[in-house]
């Protein structure tokens, strides 16, 4: 029986000298191991012993067994080990500047989101008539996005613009106008910039709601600038962008840090101005509110508003590109979902 023993260890020793895949050592472990394995019949066959030589077999059997089972883990380190270096130091160096291989290149091919696009366009038509494109944190304080704006603490306004506080106090900004302060800080008068950004509010969202979507501010300070400048870059803006005729209203509208103040709807492109969710049923949508700048938030920008007036607005840029590209429901843009989204696809 000992010798058994003896026989088995070396034939264990040899074929796991062999063994050069995880496979081959589960291969390996179920034949010494297994239910059915040497280990197993070895125990079987110790019936016909006496007590004693039962003792003496079955420590044998056993110190052996413990080998068997750590010389298997080993070998399993071993090999996963081998294998992470493999994929970190012998894998071939990966081109990038290959071109994708078919049918990925076909089906897979990335494109700009179609919020994108229309931002480029905004920015296109802006830039050419003198404005400069500035950048502003998503994060900010509460005074930038609330008290330099007019909107001092418990204003009612606030109530419609909730947001997602950090635990230092700080925010997501929910509007772009937030930046206002900054860059009249930073530029002074004469000044006009416009200035894209992610918006994020605690909202109820719907075909035309998010809690995450994009605006575009714009603010131009001058001597004498009055309302029929500013109607005449919102027109220009939005026949540029649609190079279509559009129907628009101007109506009233509140906001603490512009007086007057306006409401720029579109009517909308999705139902044709009949009523459909898009619009919440009332055949226009809120594009672009906007103007004149309040001589408080002048002020508090460092402007003197007995020698500067200007305008501002703030652009739904997420809204545009429902209009622009037809898309009825503004979910679907942070939705994920390429089904969806590779309609919108434009180079
Ligand atoms: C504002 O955010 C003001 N800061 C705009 C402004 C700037 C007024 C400068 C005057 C001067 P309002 O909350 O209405 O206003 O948002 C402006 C536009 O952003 C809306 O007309 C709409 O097009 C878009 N918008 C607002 N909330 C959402 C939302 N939850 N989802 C998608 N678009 C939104």
């Amino acid at each position: 029986m000992l010798d058994h023993i003896t026989a088995l260890r070396e034939r264990f020793d040899q074929a796991l000298a062999k063994a050069d895949t995880p496979p081959e050592l589960e291969e390996l472990r179920v034949a010494f191991l297994g239910k059915k394995g040497h280990v197993s019949s070895l125990m079987k066959g110790m019936k016909a012993l006496s007590n004693e030589e039962k003792k003496a077999f079955g420590l044998r059997v056993n110190e052996w067994k413990e080998g068997v089972e750590q010389a298997l883990a080993a070998a399993k380190r071993r090999m996963e080990e081998a294998e992470i270096d493999r994929l970190i130091h012998g894998a071939k160096p990966y081109d990038i500047t290959l071109p994708a291989v078919p049918p990925l290149a076909a089906a897979a091919r990335g494109s700009y989101s179609p919020i994108t696009l229309v931002q480029r366009e905004v920015e296109r038509v802006f830039v050419s008539m003198g404005f400069t494109v500035e950048d502003y944190p998503e994060i900010t304080d509460d005074y930038s996005c609330f008290q330099a704006l007019n909107i001092p603490e418990h204003h009612p306004a606030r109530d419609m613009q909730d947001t997602y506080y950090l635990s230092n106090g700080q925010l997501l900004k929910t509007h772009t106008s937030a930046a206002q302060n900054a860059i009249m800080r930073k530029y002074g008068a004469p000044l006009k910039a416009i200035f894209p950004g992610r918006c994020f509010r605690n909202e109820a969202t719907d075909a035309c709601h998010e809690n995450t979507f994009f605006q575009m501010e714009g603010m131009m300070i001058d001597e004498s600038i009055s309302i029929s400048n500013l109607i005449y870059f919102m027109k220009t803006m939005l026949s540029e962008v649609f190079r279509k005729d559009i129907r628009v209203r101007l109506r009233p509208g509140f906001f603490p840090f512009v007086e007057p103040g306006f409401e720029l709807d579109i009517s909308c492109l999705i139902c044709g101005g009949a009523g459909c969710p898009s619009c919440k049923g009332g055949g226009w949508l809120e594009l672009c509110p906007c103007g004149m700048i309040h001589p408080n938030v002048l002020r508090m920008g460092g402007i003197d508003p007995e020698r500067y007036t200007g305008f501002a607005f703030g652009l739904g840029l997420t809204r545009l590109a429902m209009m622009k590209y037809g898309v009825s429901d503004i979910r679907d843009f942070n939705s994920c979902d390429l089904k969806k989204l590779s309609q919108f696809i434009a180079e």
